[in-house]
């Protein structure tokens, strides 16, 4: 009885993850801070606040609340810049006929991102009108874990939460879709996690489930 679907943006529908890794990179460098690819993946799902956080777990210095302000304001012009870039190219042949066969099928689709950017990146890739629903990171208060990102998307389908599945390439996503009684499925870095209801290794497998 899985009536929608709702795709998490960066790291599932495109690799925007790894611009978000290559930003905050030249962020952390510039300040003198050590970060990796290995401290990047806690940064999947969570906000830019809580990402810039986590980076700074590390620094020798303590930030003011207007440093931090300023760090976030540098990387998110360094994101963009990089998203600039992006085009239609971005989306694999995979993800594009994936979402129109679910779409044939008459599922409703929907976007649950974290992400501010969530609009500039789907206008870049030409994917607008692929989705029924769009629910990003302006439209809530609280970030992954916390639900409450996938809560509006089934709101804007007219679904219930046990009607949909997520999927999802952080665990912090995952975790907030069994939180609110979503079927979690974990694709990437997710797959490899216990907590996944469902685990996927290529996009369109989700054809299969
Ligand atoms: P922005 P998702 C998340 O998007 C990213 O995974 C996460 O790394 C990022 O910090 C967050 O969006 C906020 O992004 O700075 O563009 O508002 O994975 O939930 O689609
Ligand atoms: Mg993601």
């Amino acid at each position: 009885n899985i009536k929608g679907i709702i795709f998490d943006l960066d790291g599932v529908i495109c690799s925007t993850d790894e611009y978000h890794y290559q930003a905050w990179k030249s962020i952390a460098d510039d300040e003198g801070i050590y970060f990796d690819r290995k401290i990047n993946e806690r940064l999947r799902g969570v906000s830019r606040a809580e990402s810039l956080e986590i980076i700074l777990e590390r620094a020798a210095a303590v930030y003011s609340p207007e440093e931090k302000a300023a760090l976030m304001e540098k990387k998110n012009n360094i994101y963009r810049e990089l998203l600039k870039n992006m085009g239609p190219g971005d989306v694999t042949e995979e993800v594009r006929s994936t979402l129109r066969e679910l779409k044939e099928r008459g599922y409703g689709l929907a976007i649950g991102s974290s992400s501010k950017n969530t609009r500039f990146i789907l206008e870049r890739t030409a994917l607008t009108d692929a989705f029924d629903g769009i629910s990003d990171g302006n439209m809530i208060s609280r970030s992954k874990p916390d639900p409450e990102v996938f809560i509006k998307a089934a709101g804007i389908l007219g679904l219930k939460n046990e009607e949909c599945f997520v999927i999802e390439d952080a665990i912090s996503g995952i975790n907030a879709a069994n939180a609110a009684g979503f079927h979690s499925v974990g694709i990437g870095p997710a797959a490899e996690c216990d907590e996944a209801e469902f685990k996927i290794s290529f996009f369109s497998e989700i054809l299969d489930i």
